[in-house]
């Protein structure tokens, strides 16, 4: 084997091995602080929800899976992620449809905007749907959900697929009979925070999270092993601003503002869904009362050592 006389030759005999020298790579691996790689966006129910009805003349859920429409980040060469770890998407369920059983690795829970009538069965425990609830499916859970009643039901999902696509660990299956086949209903269980109950436990939180909001509630401990949800209240007028390397969604259940990040301000209504990314400073401007859910991968960064916040 001969000896590379120049740096080129030494560069190409590394390209060889499939291996490169540190001082020289095309891509560094180190930088000061993180990158702005997903971008601020803001996702409008207003309009999603002609779509979502157009969707549910055209697709049924005997041919989809599910009824939902995914919130892709606009940032370049995404394709599926609606910021790194998480996904969120709106679902609809018409009277008399079922979205039949599986299970899955990523977690997921819902938020449950518009309609009643709706049930989600999660191994075996069948629980009503109704309007700002928040519902879980934890990884590796059955779950399929049924609209029994009259109205269209429409409602928001988060889960940590993208979380999963990073670190691969995606198993994936339908339930053998379509439905359970031993189901129980219920209607306290750990796996649903009810809507008049977060509003109650709210009104009691003198939590105002530094200043980020007015109160909030963090529901479960965190609610599932990637995802930590937070109600929030905000009162009229700006919150402190904050970064942190965690990712967060914000749901909008009641009232209406702004967030702004950066130098960007993505207006907001009751279910919009708003994406802001890892590491950028943002707050509120809420234009009277409003509540918002916060999903975060927060619970990540906790076990793994790597949160860090500032209040500015
Ligand atoms: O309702 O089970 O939006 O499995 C994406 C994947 C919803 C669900 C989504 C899912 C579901
Ligand atoms: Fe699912």
């Amino acid at each position: 084997m001969t000896r590379p006389q120049s740096l080129d030759d030494l560069y190409s005999r590394f390209d060889g091995m499939h291996m490169e020298g540190g001082w020289h790579r095309k891509f560094p691996a180190l930088w000061p602080v993180p990158e702005e790689n997903f971008l601020p966006y803001v996702w409008h129910y207003a309009e999603v929800h002609p779509a979502l009805d157009a969707a549910g003349d055209l697709v049924s859920t005997e041919f989809a899976e599910r009824r939902n429409l995914t919130m892709r980040n606009p940032a370049e060469g995404n394709r599926y992620a609606t910021v790194r770890t998480l996904v969120a998407a709106y679902q609809m369920v018409k009277p008399g449809e079922i979205a039949k059983s599986h299970r899955h690795t990523p977690n997921a829970l819902r938020l449950i905007l518009d309609g009643q009538g709706t049930t989600t069965t999660v191994d075996g425990k069948r629980v009503n749907m109704r309007p700002g609830d928040v519902l879980l499916t934890p990884n590796w859970a059955w779950h399929a959900h049924e609209n029994a009643g009259t109205e269209d039901c429409y409602w928001l999902d988060f889960l940590d697929v993208p979380a999963v696509h990073l670190l691969e660990p995606m198993f994936f299956e339908r339930h053998p009979d379509g439905l359970e086949d031993v189901v129980e209903d219920v209607e306290n269980s750990p796996i649903a925070f009810r809507w008049e109950d977060s509003l109650a436990s709210l009104g009691r939180s003198t939590d105002d999270a530094g200043g980020l909001c007015a109160a909030q509630i963090e529901m479960g401990s965190p609610a599932l092993e990637t995802i930590g949800l937070y109600m929030q209240r905000l009162a009229a007028g700006s919150t402190k601003a904050m970064r942190t390397t965690a990712n967060s969604l914000f749901a909008v259940i009641e009232g209406q503002g702004q967030t702004v990040v950066g130098d960007v301000a993505l207006p907001w209504a009751r279910g919009d869904v708003i994406a802001v990314p890892a590491w950028r400073a943002y707050r509120h401007e809420a234009g009277g009362d409003a509540v918002l859910l916060r999903v975060t991968d927060k619970p990540i960064f906790e076990k793994l050592g790597w949160l860090r916040e500032e209040i500015a």
